[in-house]
């Protein structure tokens, strides 16, 4: 069977007089000039020869179209632009069916829906996920997808940007077909009768959504939308596509894409798009294979250890979960089954997922059940002397070439590998809690971490479905050494006259998660303080210090667990205190400050440059690889809204 090469992307072959288009732009396929290209071409070759009767248009590898091809955003756009390839398909005489081998992603999706018929495989997934970049679909999406599924569902679909099954896309309207056997072969039968009535999506009616529904969705997409431009264009511009021509509808979505792809947003999410993949390429492990992983040990079954195991059971491993005694463990256990009947009861898992992580999971209260575990999180009291003597005791029980983790927030993984024999073995793997929810891991290489024993952190860390960021030996690691340099400025903001209240305001007007007073108040005011203690001593005495805080720890008010902190609570609501005030006034009183107004944007400013300063302290020192390996330890560990970019990236440090 002769190929016909329509360009270096796209070729074509020929079956019972339909022409099968593949579309082969590894790694993703990502709609690139030349695939746009290869695509017309494919077109002209069909609606130009009167022995074709119809297209299949599919992808090579795992993706139909994985998008757009972001890397040329930045860029002026190149002819010809997507929006025209997906008019053509839509325009064709013959028909054109699309066989989704894989997933069909923003244009991808958009191409796709152009086309007159769409089968998918069963493991498809279509999303148009063009909010994630800050940006709304710029090729008929916001107007196709409601005349297949509906106001209300395509409100819901391009708002979260979500990614859909096969399976619901059949239910939701936007396939026809989900490929039992030979998805080709399928396509190609579907394609003989797909000429007899050419059902082109931009001519059908919008399905009615009720207005409750249509409100319903608009609500859940803008309740998570926290300050970003796009969810709530998208919105729109679906809205519009139930009153408006296709033409008129098309423009207005072209109109908008245009300008939201210039902006400040969208420029800051495609940095964090770009910076996860980039935060996967470590030095030193090309070609290091990491090691077997299949039973994970951990030592502690509190909050964060329960957590680590769920999220270890979810990702398929065996768990051995160890306490101090019998008693301890069964606890333990209940806490770990707990969460999982908590999975099962919201639907995230069925009972058979239940029954499997169970199965899976084996709690003792003797660490000499650990020996089988390929490798072992301690998740105990982070204190060192704990930890230190848990290691030595490790050594004994597990094999060789077992891998020993520390969970610790603080301490140095260095020295606890020195407890060891072999300090090799030893890496951090840094969780943030809740475990089993919080993406970020940070994963912390030793002095003397082996190569192999960083990549099977790593390789632990993805399988867990986390986001790796490799960091050096450090107090604090990344994240929260930048959360104290963070603190610290927060404090001397108090002193130079701002109220707790305006800085968490400016900060969750910025778009954190939360102010840095409520977060102090809601961790707890304790830990920071026994660190301000156990550094007092070696504490520059030129380097400027608030006792503000310390003052609220003499006096008992130890944060929202305590009932008071940087603020009262009265049934869980935070109010301003006077007494607090009145601490303020008082430290700046004795440093002789005369307290000035401070406008939202200069608290903002003043507390990210803080953070940037720290993040170049840790590019200069080598603790972090990439200024945008730290922007993402922000956003996925310390609630930094992504469409800002990150602080490193606001501050132009690449
Ligand atoms: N454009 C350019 N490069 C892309 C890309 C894309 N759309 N998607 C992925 N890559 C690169 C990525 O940078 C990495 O490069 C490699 O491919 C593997 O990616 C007009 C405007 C498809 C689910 O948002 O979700 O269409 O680091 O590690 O885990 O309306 O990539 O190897 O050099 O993620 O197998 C909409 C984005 C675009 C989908 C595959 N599409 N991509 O996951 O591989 S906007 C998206 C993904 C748009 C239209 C609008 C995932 C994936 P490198 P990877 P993966």
């Amino acid at each position: 069977m002769t190929a016909i090469t329509f360009s270096p992307d796209v070729s074509g072959t020929i079956t019972d007089g339909v022409l099968v288009v593949t579309l082969d732009n590894p790694p993703v396929n990502a709609a690139s000039q030349t695939v746009r290209a290869g695509i017309m071409a494919a077109l002209a070759h069909l609606n130009g020869n009167s022995t074709l009767k119809a297209m299949v248009m599919t992808g090579a590898g795992k993706s139909f179209v994985g998008g757009a091809d972001i890397r040329e955003f930045g860029k002026p756009p190149v002819d010809p632009i997507l929006p025209d390839v997906v008019s053509a398909i839509e325009a064709s005489a013959k028909p054109v069916v699309a066989a989704l081998n894989g997933v069909a992603l923003g244009g991808g999706l958009e191409i796709a829906l152009a086309c007159h018929q769409r089968i998918a495989a069963a493991s498809a997934k279509l999303g148009l996920p063009e909010v994630k970049l800050g940006l709304v679909p710029g090729a008929g999406g916001t107007q196709r997808l409601p005349r297949l599924t509906g106001v209300a569902p395509a409100i819901e679909m391009i708002g979260s940007g979500r990614a859909v099954s096969a399976k619901e896309a059949l239910t939701l309207g936007i396939l026809d077909r989900v490929a039992t056997g030979d998805l080709l072969a399928e396509a190609i039968d579907m394609s003989h009768a797909a000429g007899k009535s050419m059902r082109r999506t931009g001519m059908l009616s919008v399905p009615p959504s009720s207005d409750a529904d249509i409100e319903a969705a608009a609500k859940k997409v803008l309740g998570k939308a926290r300050g970003q431009t796009a969810p709530g264009q998208a919105i729109r511009l679906v809205k519009l596509a139930g009153e408006a021509t296709l033409d008129t509808g098309l423009a207005e979505e072209r109109r908008t894409f245009l300008e939201l792809k210039d902006s400040e947003q969208a420029r800051a999410l495609r940095h964090v798009f770009f910076a996860e993949r980039a935060s996967a390429k470590v030095d030193g492990l090309d070609g290091v294979q990491p090691r077997k992983l299949e039973t994970i040990g951990i030592v502690g079954m509190g909050l964060m250890g329960s957590g680590i195991a769920v999220s270890a059971l979810d990702a398929g491993f065996r768990v051995i979960a160890v306490e101090q005694s019998a008693e301890a463990a069964e606890k333990g256990r209940t806490r770990i089954e707990d969460m999982l009947r908590k999975n099962l009861a919201s639907g995230r898992i069925d009972q058979a997922g239940f029954d499997a992580r169970v199965s899976r999971l084996k709690t003792a209260g003797d660490k000499t059940a650990l020996q089988p575990a390929d490798l072992v999180i301690e998740a105990v009291f982070d204190d060192y002397d704990v930890k230190a003597t848990l290691f030595g005791a490790l050594d004994g029980i597990v094999r060789d070439d077992a891998i020993l983790a520390t969970n610790t927030s603080y301490l140095d993984p260095d020295r606890l590998a020195a407890e060891t024999k072999n300090p090799a073995r030893v890496v951090g793997l840094h969780f943030f809690s809740p475990a089993n929810i919080m993406r970020l891991m940070e994963v912390v290489k030793g002095a003397k971490t082996a190569p192999d024993v960083l990549a099977t952190g790593l390789q632990l860390a993805k399988r867990l479905g986390k986001l790796p960021i490799v960091c050096g030996v450090t107090e604090g690691f990344i994240g929260n050494r930048i959360f104290s340099a963070y603190r610290k400025e927060a404090e001397f903001l108090l002193e130079d006259g701002a109220s707790p209240a305006e800085i968490d305001s400016a900060m969750e007007k910025f778009g954190m998660a939360m102010g840095p007073f409520a977060v102090f108040d809601l961790a707890g005011l304790e830990i920071a303080w026994a660190r301000r203690k156990r550094q007092a001593a070696t504490r520059d005495p030129a380097e400027r210090y608030s006792v503000i805080a310390d003052r609220l720890c003499e006096a008992g008010r130890f944060g929202q667990k305590a009932g008071r902190g940087w603020y009262a609570y009265v049934d869980g609501k935070r109010q301003e205190d006077p007494a607090v005030t009145d601490m303020i006034a008082a430290a700046r009183r004795e440093k002789g400050i005369v307290p000035k107004d401070f406008t939202s944007g200069e608290i903002t400013r003043r507390l990210v440059s803080a953070m940037a300063d720290e993040g170049r302290k840790l590019l200069a020192e080598g603790i972090a690889a990439r200024a945008s390996d730290i922007d993402l330890v922000l956003i996925n560990g310390y609630g930094f809204p992504a469409h800002r970019g990150g602080p490193m990236f606001m501050a132009g440090i690449e």
